[in-house]
């Protein structure tokens, strides 16, 4: 991103302004993080003149109200590099994607969904997969295998031993990454570690809280160190792929790139004979999980789409 937050605030005729980022957005206020704190902003006219809604993410500018303890009014969205639909966010550079090898068992049609939502939208992804102190050393190498050529960045972690941490602190430094993943893999014990505090509830209690009355959180972002930002987001539930069609959907696996020679023009590679996909499968070179998830994920779209 290399936004720079130092030294910008100016005085215009008694008016003073800042910039900052947005780090919260909740009922209609934005908590916008500036080198000298954190203001409680409102973003009155902005909406009539362009439409354009603040989103978590955005580099703003404010108007701070004299003799009010850190309040402003935003007056102005910088530029986007790009704006997420899912989680509705500003300016992310990366995702960092994290399931669990055990506890939860991994569902990797769900890990593969959330793939292809960040390709979709032109978004690098790093894998996370987590607890490795829990899984056999057969089970992190199978599983880190299968995404080998995905075109994602891959990591095994325990957050509990603090095991490849510091690999993934490397990774995220300087940029704005969106993490998700199931409940449970222990994305808050992640960040914990990656801030070197304890801010996340983590454990039992934050799951329980997430499932009562409070279901509604929203995206934050939790600075890291300089210019090193992370976007928590909220859970999800069951996945739509929005945006995808079926005939677009092979383009999103990097691993058959090498392979899409087929006998058929267009082939979707679930059932054609003379498929350069299947057969790269058959020889190994093609992880069989990766494809048949998928075929799988095929065969939902295209029911979605008859409907
Ligand atoms: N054994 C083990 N447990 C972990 C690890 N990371 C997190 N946990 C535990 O898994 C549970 C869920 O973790 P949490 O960070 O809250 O997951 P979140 O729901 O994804 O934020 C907690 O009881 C954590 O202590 C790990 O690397 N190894
Ligand atoms: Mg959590
Ligand atoms: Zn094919």
């Amino acid at each position: 991103m290399g936004n720079d937050q130092s030294d910008c605030s100016h005085v215009y005729g008694g008016r003073m302004t800042m910039t900052g980022r947005i780090v919260k957005g909740i009922g209609g206020f934005y908590y916008v993080l500036c080198s000298d704190g954190l203001y409680t902003c409102k973003a009155k006219g902005l909406f009539r003149l362009d439409k354009t809604k603040p989103l978590v993410g955005d580099i703003v500018d404010i108007d701070v109200i004299p003799g009010e303890d850190m309040v402003g009014n935003i007056s102005n969205i910088h530029p986007r590099t790009n704006e997420l639909i899912r989680p509705n966010v500003a300016n992310a550079d990366q995702a960092l994607i994290i399931f669990a090898l055990v506890s939860p068992e991994p569902n990797f049609v769900t890990l593969d969904k959330m793939i292809l939502q960040y390709k979709a939208q032109d978004i690098p992804v790093i894998i996370c997969f987590n607890k490795e102190d829990l899984a056999s050393e057969n089970m992190a190498a199978e599983v880190a295998d299968d995404y080998r050529d995905s075109g994602c960045r891959i990591f095994v972690t325990s957050a509990r031993e603090k095991e490849g941490i510091d690999d993934l602190q490397a990774i995220l430094y300087g940029k704005t990454t969106v993490v998700a993943g199931p409940s449970g893999v222990g994305k808050s014990s992640i960040i914990n570690c990656l801030t070197g505090s304890d801010l996340q509830k983590t454990g039992e209690i934050s799951q329980k809280l997430a499932r009562g009355k409070h279901t509604t959180r929203h995206s934050e972002i939790i600075p890291i160190k300089d210019n090193t930002y992370i976007i928590d987001t909220p859970g999800f539930g069951s996945f739509d792929l929005f945006d995808i069609a079926t005939e677009d959907l092979s383009g999103y696996y990097e691993e058959f790139k090498e392979y899409t020679a087929c006998r058929f023009m267009p082939c979707s590679h679930t059932h054609e004979p003379g498929c350069g996909v299947k057969d790269a499968v058959d020889l190994g070179r093609i992880s069989k999980r990766r494809y048949e998830n998928y075929a799988y994920i095929y065969e939902e779209l295209e029911r979605s789409r008859r409907y």
